[in-house]
């Protein structure tokens, strides 16, 4: 698939699963993944934070197989290398992670997603060209450590209003506070415990999902 067509169908999505084996609540990541995608969702992150990097492509080689078999986009967290040898569709990159220039360079048919925790940090990724930004944290979350500051969700729309490619939000969002996200503008949702945790993945992500086509604001 080319860029374009990889874009086009991020620009889709509704629910964005990232999942991490350590909040599968004792299930494998594999199991989660194919619950989520059971629930409809367009795409899943592998995030891996504490696995080998063989360990991590070993799992990246099964999240594609079961993604490519049901049209679902694949992005690997952190590692350039992985994505590119499991053929996923794209990279997720932080400030610790390889710039975006370099990464483009390496991968030019691939999204590129970026972190961003403010407005600044969210206009430089899109100038630079990345093909959506994540921003968070939205609400506090234990999930992600190094982080004790959290945007809220008026900082959250005064970025989402300036920034032309999509944004996901992220960080601390659950079915108790995604009316609210919505309310403020948010139209992709990233989550990790708020899907990985659920008794039910496969239900929980039928759920968010028809909440968030529901919920979001009319463009
Ligand atoms: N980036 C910003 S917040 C976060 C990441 C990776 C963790 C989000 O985890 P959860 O469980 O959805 O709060
Ligand atoms: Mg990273």
């Amino acid at each position: 698939m080319t860029r374009q067509e990889r874009c086009k169908r991020f620009e889709a999505i509704d629910i964005y699963p990232v999942i991490t084996e350590k909040f599968c609540a004792g299930r494998s990541s594999l199991e989660v993944c194919k619950a989520a995608i059971t629930g409809g969702a367009r795409i899943v992150q592998l995030r891996e934070k504490d696995k080998s990097r063989r360990e991590i492509y070993r799992l990246a080689e099964q999240f594609r197989e079961l993604t490519a078999a049901a049209g679902v986009l694949l992005v690997i967290n952190d590692y350039l290398d992985i994505a590119l040898a499991a053929e996923a569709d794209g990279v997720h990159l932080g400030e610790e992670d390889l710039p975006l220039a370099a990464a483009r360079k390496l991968a030019p048919e691939m999204i590129i997603g970026v972190s961003a925790h403010n407005l600044a940090e969210a206009r430089q990724a899109e100038f630079q060209g990345a093909d959506y930004i994540n921003i968070g944290p939205i609400y506090p979350t234990s999930t992600k450590t190094g982080f004790s500051d959290y945007l809220g969700p008026e900082r959250m729309r005064e970025i989402i209003q300036v920034i032309r490619v999509p944004c996901t939000v992220m960080g601390g969002i659950n079915p108790d506070n995604l009316d609210e996200i919505l309310r403020w503008g948010a139209r992709k949702a990233a989550m990790i415990t708020g899907v990985t945790q659920a008794g039910n993945v496969a239900g929980r992500v039928r759920e968010l999902r028809r909440r968030i086509i529901s919920g979001r604001k009319k463009t």
